[in-house]
């Protein structure tokens, strides 16, 4: 990069930040030089680094810079502008008073000079969004009280979008979250996969076969109209919900790349699927994973809490079978991509994807021995949602 341009947007105290992030970083509107820039998550699509500004500064003091994964999302140009959507429809006014108190949202900062949403260089896609002050993220939920706020967080998102057109928001990753769809490229992919098929693959094939049939189970739900489309934010996983720092309250649900139109069952049940395992999805300990009731208890009571406006009779009776769904699905997709070669998951050693299928898989037969106690929890929670 040219030499006068760095001094341009290096504060003094900072030399050894990566030339090439600091150029990307500098070509947005940036309210102040560039201080230092670290890798930031963990996300398994996009990559992520926090980009700090000198804390004296106007405006935010932080920002989050991705590469977008292209070969994942192949329109960046829709899904900034369904992010940009959804912030159109929380800015009206009064629209976040339905939080009941400090709730944000991650905001796209233009491209300096042409005001675009993202950047495209080389061939990479980039994007800058305002970073969350003062607040923190967690991998698993240490209580019943965080499985409240977690809840919580949902159920105030899909309130504050509910009422936002399906029509008016892109459909930015076609098949997302079908699962008939994830078994047919299972299919696909078992038929000339080169990897091993080793006994735990064998495992996962004989698993992902004894439950074909329940596979379609939202799709037909909403082929015979029981369930129908609407906003959802498609991958609230337990650390995409934002906590306060202070409160522990649940302030943001970031990683918007997948708010377009869907089931509102798919969030449910990653929601939870990811909420209510104490070992988390990284785990190595597979063989120990389960379905934590409590803590779903927790997060389908402060779910509830927020959601029941708009709740339906057919909402309820399919939230057992979509948390059980959303496991065996994620389950399906990161076999399949184990089976690929890992060319979608971001992958840190051999068979990552094949151990984290083996966890999803794990945590779906545990809610499959819980399936008449979760029931009994959502008709006990809905029943106390219309007598409040
Ligand atoms: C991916 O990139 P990340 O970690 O936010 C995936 C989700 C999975 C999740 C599992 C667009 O999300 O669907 O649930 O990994 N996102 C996409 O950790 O496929
Ligand atoms: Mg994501």
């Amino acid at each position: 990069m040219d030499e006068s341009r760095a001094a341009l947007i290096l504060t003094p105290t900072q030399k050894s930040v990566d030339p090439e992030l600091l150029e990307i970083a500098g070509s947005f509107a940036l309210p102040a030089p560039v201080r230092s820039i670290a890798p930031l998550g963990s996300g398994n699509v996009n990559d992520t680094w926090r980009v700090d500004l000198p804390p004296a500064s106007e405006g935010p003091q932080a920002l989050v810079l991705q590469r977008l994964n292209t070969r994942v999302f192949p329109r960046p140009d829709l899904v900034m502008a369904n992010i940009r959507r959804l912030g159109e429809h929380l800015d009206r006014p009064g629209a976040l008073a339905a939080a009941g108190g400090r709730w944000e949202l991650p905001r796209v900062v233009p491209v300096r000079g042409s005001g675009a949403p993202c950047l495209e260089q080389g061939g990479q896609v980039w994007r800058l969004l305002t970073f969350i002050a003062r607040s923190r993220s967690v991998d698993t939920i240490t209580g019943h009280r965080q499985a409240l706020q977690v809840g919580r967080a949902l159920g105030t998102f899909h309130s504050l979008i509910h009422d936002l057109p399906t029509a008016e928001l892109a459909d930015t990753l076609e098949g997302f979250h079908v699962t008939p769809g994830y078994l047919a490229a299972f299919e696909r992919v078992l038929r000339r996969t080169e990897v091993p098929l080793t006994p735990q693959a064998q495992h996962c094939i004989a698993f992902i076969r004894d439950r074909e049939a329940f596979m379609p189970v939202l799709e037909e739900a909403q082929r015979s109209g029981r369930l129908r489309q609407r906003p959802i934010h498609g991958d609230p996983k337990v650390n995409n919900i934002l906590f306060d720092s202070d409160s522990g309250d649940a302030i943001a649900l970031v990683d918007l790349d997948t708010v377009k139109p869907g089931l509102i069952h798919y969030d449910i049940g990653d929601c939870l699927r990811s909420g209510c395992n104490r070992l988390g999805e990284e785990t190595d300990d597979w063989r120990s994973v389960r379905f934590d009731l409590e803590l779903c208890e927790g997060v389908l009571e402060g779910y509830i809490s927020r959601a029941h406006r708009f709740l339906e009779d057919a909402d309820y009776d399919h939230i057992p079978d979509a948390i059980r769904l959303l496991s065996l699905e994620l389950g399906l997709r990161f076999f399949t991509d184990h089976l690929a070669g890992d060319v979608y998951f971001r992958t840190s050693r051999p068979r990552h994807n094949l151990q984290r299928a083996l966890v999803q898989f794990r945590l779906t037969e545990s809610i499959e021995t819980q399936q008449g106690e979760i029931r009994s929890l959502v008709e006990r929670l809905r029943r106390q949602a219309s007598a409040a």
